[in-house]
């Protein structure tokens, strides 16, 4: 086993990772040949096959054949394009996309009746900046149950349903602006998901406190409830927060600070040599909010907690410089926070955090360990075998290190801690290990979410895709086997093992998200599974209508010029993967009607004559057939 390296090996480690990329370049001048380099190469699906004999003799299991299912689901944020994606792992093939904060055409996502609801207060705003996807718990393992997403842009949380990949709800979190890091709590259960208010306000932000005074500014640790998706409070701490992470005992939980200057511009912000990791006390965090210890601001009722310095609720603990990532390690041990500024990660003991809040050791008593890794270090991975994987921007590295020897190293003994520095192309931010954020890391694959290609992909045009890269991490040498070309900007993702996940394949008739419209049609007399009625009130028309392949319940229908028209819709197919849709010719009026489910949109009746609709989801050879007339009378 070379578990043990020593300097010996990690040249030789260097040195191998040197000819993979000579051997990469020599392979880019000379396509005739698929050599030893290949595995580092975006792949054609001819250089897939050919490849995947030379790596399965190899005993990677990077390739999964056509028909072949992958191992894990990955969830996958889609920054500012506002969604999520699902990827399948190791394949790296983009399964599905799952709006969320952005507005889709395919699937009516932010324009039908039924995603209104879900969006609630925010469903007039078309854009977001997701970040942070992860998956709820059981006594720190995935249960396949929600995924959870942030949106930084406008300071929402929302939950994807993981049985029918839909989003089901969303909440504009007060009081804050930009909510940045998001996590679950992991034990006992995913009761709270945790997240942060990265930029920093007045607290009653009303434009009459004062504007200028910035020593009045605060940002909030935010505590929502994972089932009503309500915020359950919120805990005022100085600075501002970034990423944040839970404990596997269920009491803590600790976020990193940049900014502890409160500085307004850039450079300001970086003055201080160290900022901090803030961790907050569940415990201590209920029981000052069931004693009533709270203010409530801008005039909603949502409890805030004071956790700013000298709080009995939260600990500040000094690290270096600007850190960015927080990271806990699956073995429960460590909270680790990337420096980003500084080329080190401090590794803060959880264990010692009991005895930090009984104010028995100092704050920077619980840092157990600062190894040096690189420049730039951002995110953190764990493999569960007591290795860690550090992003390092600056130098576009992904590196491997001894956890434990770090800490011994840090108490003075000569050890080196660091296994090998893998390039990564280029610039990465996140990496996540396969379920390596649960109790569940298995030490399979590690994803790095590289900010830029540049060179690795064909151009296409000033815009260039990102590129998430896939390494195999199973042996004691990480091996780059995998580019994945990206739309703007995973952040982040997770990979959970597809035996967590239990996906419907039709829907059914009483699910919650099209719930209220089933009520609707029952409070016209309508049944959504046989009639297609038209109902008149006033101006308002609603046409209840149903689908089977090939043909709509509804050849034809009349309303008058400027009636407001609901359509509501009800696709009777059982068979699987015959999705409906639903489009209004010259109307923007599009949506997804899948296999039992109903779904519905509005829109006024602008324009006279004769206006066809059609379905656009590709579900029958007669599926061009599959349309009817709206006939507008002027
Ligand atoms: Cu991009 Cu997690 Cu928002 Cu780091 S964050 S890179
Ligand atoms: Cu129904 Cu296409």
């Amino acid at each position: 086993m070379m578990n043990e390296l020593n300097d010996d090996d990690l040249q030789t480690v260097i040195e191998e990772v040197e000819v993979e990329k000579t051997s990469r370049r020599k392979f880019l001048t000379s396509t005739a040949l698929v050599g030893a380099g290949a595995a580092a190469v975006p792949m054609s699906a001819a250089m897939f096959a050919s490849t995947a004999q030379a790596q399965s003799a190899q005993g990677c299991e990077a390739s999964v054949h056509p028909g072949d299912l992958d191992e894990y689901y990955g969830f996958w944020s889609g920054g500012h394009s506002g969604e999520v994606r699902i990827m399948g792992i190791p394949s790296m093939r983009e399964l599905m996309r799952i709006p969320v904060f952005n507005t889709d055409s395919a699937t009516g996502w932010g324009l039908t009746n039924e995603s209104k609801r879900i969006k609630g207060d925010s469903a007039h705003l078309l854009a977001g900046d997701s970040h942070h996807p992860h998956m709820s718990m059981t006594d720190g393992h995935y249960d396949g149950k929600y995924v959870f997403i942030n949106d930084k842009a406008n300071s929402r949380v929302a939950r994807i349903r993981c049985d029918v990949m839909k989003t089901d709800k969303m909440i504009t979190v007060p009081n804050v602006q930009a909510i940045h890091g998001l996590r679950v709590q992991k034990v006992p259960f995913t009761k709270y998901v945790i997240c942060n208010g990265e930029f920093e306000i007045p607290m009653n932000n009303d434009g009459k406190s004062s504007l200028e005074d910035v020593s009045t500014y605060r940002s909030l640790f935010n505590v929502i409830d994972a089932e009503s998706l309500e915020v359950a409070f919120q805990v005022m701490v100085d600075g501002n927060l970034d990423n944040t992470d839970a404990d596997y005992d269920g009491k803590y939980f600790a976020s990193t600070c940049y900014n502890s200057e409160m500085g307004m511009n850039l450079g300001e912000m970086i003055s201080a040599e160290r900022d901090h990791v803030v961790v907050f006390n569940l415990a201590r965090c209920e029981a000052a909010l069931k004693a009533g210890q709270y203010k409530t601001f801008n005039g909603n009722q949502v409890p805030v907690l004071d956790g700013r310095k000298g709080s009995d609720l939260t600990r500040y603990i000094p690290v270096p410089k600007s850190p960015h990532g927080l990271n806990t390690s699956p073995d429960g041990e460590y909270f680790v926070a990337n420096g980003k500024l500084s080329p080190t990660v401090s590794i803060i003991a959880i264990a010692k955090l009991d005895a930090l809040f009984d104010d028995k050791i100092a704050p920077r008593d619980a840092v157990v360990a600062e190894p040096e890794l690189g420049l730039g270090p951002l995110h953190t991975a764990f493999d569960g075998k007591g290795y860690a994987y550090t992003t390092l921007f600056l130098d576009s590295q992904i590196a491997k290190w001894n956890v434990a020897e770090a800490i011994q190293h840090y108490n003075g003994e000569n050890v080196n801690y660091m296994r090998q520095k893998l390039d990564v192309h280029y610039q990465p931010g996140h990496n996540h290990t396969s379920q390596g954020e649960t109790r569940d890391a298995d030490g399979k694959w590690l994803v790095s979410l590289c900010k830029f290609s540049k060179d690795r992909f064909l151009p296409v045009g000033p815009l260039r895709p990102e590129n998430d890269q896939l390494i195999d991490i199973s042996g004691d040498v990480m091996k780059l086997v995998h580019d994945g070309p990206t739309y703007a900007e995973p952040h982040d993702c997770m990979m959970v093992h597809r035996s967590k996940m239990k996906p419907k394949k039709v829907w059914t008739r009483d699910d919650p998200i099209f719930a209220e419209t089933v009520a609707m049609a029952e409070k016209d007399g309508v049944n959504l599974t046989a009639d297609n009625k038209v109902i008149r009130k006033g101006n308002k028309v609603t046409v209840y209508m149903t689908s089977v392949a090939p043909t709509f319940g509804l050849n034809e229908f009349q309303v008058n010029l400027g009636d407001e028209v609901t359509m509501v819709v009800t696709n009777l197919d059982m068979v699987e993967d015959v999705t409906h849709g639903f489009c209004m010719t010259n109307h923007g009026v599009q949506m997804e009607i899948g296999p039992r489910a109903t779904a519905s949109i509005t829109f006024v009746a602008d324009k006279p004559g004769v206006q066809w609709y059609y379905c656009n989801w590709f579900c029958h050879a007669l599926h061009m057939e599959m349309r009817g007339r709206m006939l507008v009378k002027a």
